[in-house]
């Protein structure tokens, strides 16, 4: 009796220790957003040849762990990708998760980083969250809502069909330099003009890899 008694103390808190190890907590797991320039900008091409995160002024740093708050070593840096999470959500990317990806796979810490990479994308977003192996990053200091860091993505693709045509030129053609919209503003400097016009035509006839 006092041995089935032990047992139906240990085996629970043995199973549940054993089920969630390894799984990734989204809330305890954390994500710091390191900007040096502001507003925080994400110029990207379908392509990807554009400059890494770092070289646009921001990085950042995350901290995998399972939900009993141990480190999750050895996830792959192709398993971290970002995602849009404004309202509008018109940002569309290049292979999906394939989009972009953390600079390595996470160490003995858990820990990664994202800086030497940068997004293969199109359409327009002003915000961006973290997704690990389908895992949205969650803040645990605000009742775990998703990080939304406020990174303004612009790509010369601007309808999102990830290729950068003429359909794309007619667009910018448009708002060349009024009525003011600031998808089209691709260096938000808060004006449509020349520069945004060479950033546009850098990257005309580019796509998905
Ligand atoms: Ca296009
Ligand atoms: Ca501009």
């Amino acid at each position: 009796m006092k041995c089935i008694m032990v047992l139906s103390v240990v085996l629970p808190f043995v199973l549940y220790g054993t089920s969630s190890a390894g799984i990734i907590d989204p809330c305890k797991s954390k994500c710091e957003f390191y900007p040096s320039v502001s507003p925080t900008v994400l110029f990207v091409c379908p392509q990807g040849d554009t400059p890494s995160f770092s070289d646009q002024g921001w990085w950042l740093s995350l901290e995998i762990v399972d939900f009993n708050s141990n480190p999750i070593a050895d996830i792959p840096a192709a398993d971290f990708w970002l995602i849009d999470c404004d309202p509008a959500l018109d940002l569309v990317l290049c292979a999906g998760s394939a989009s972009s990806s953390a600079d390595a796979s996470t160490n003995n810490q858990g820990l990664t980083t994202m800086s030497a990479g940068t997004m293969r994308a199109g359409g327009c977003a002003d915000g961006l969250s973290v997704v690990v192996q389908g895992f949205v990053l969650e803040d645990e200091s605000s009742n775990c809502d998703i990080y939304c860091y406020p990174i303004h993505v612009r790509s010369p693709d601007f309808d999102g069909n990830l290729t950068v045509d003429l359909v794309d030129l007619s667009l910018f053609a448009q708002h060349f330099p009024t009525p003011y919209d600031d998808c089209y503003d691709l260096d938000i400097n808060g004006h449509i003009n020349l520069v945004d016009v060479s950033m546009f035509a850098q990257h005309y006839f580019h796509e998905c890899q």
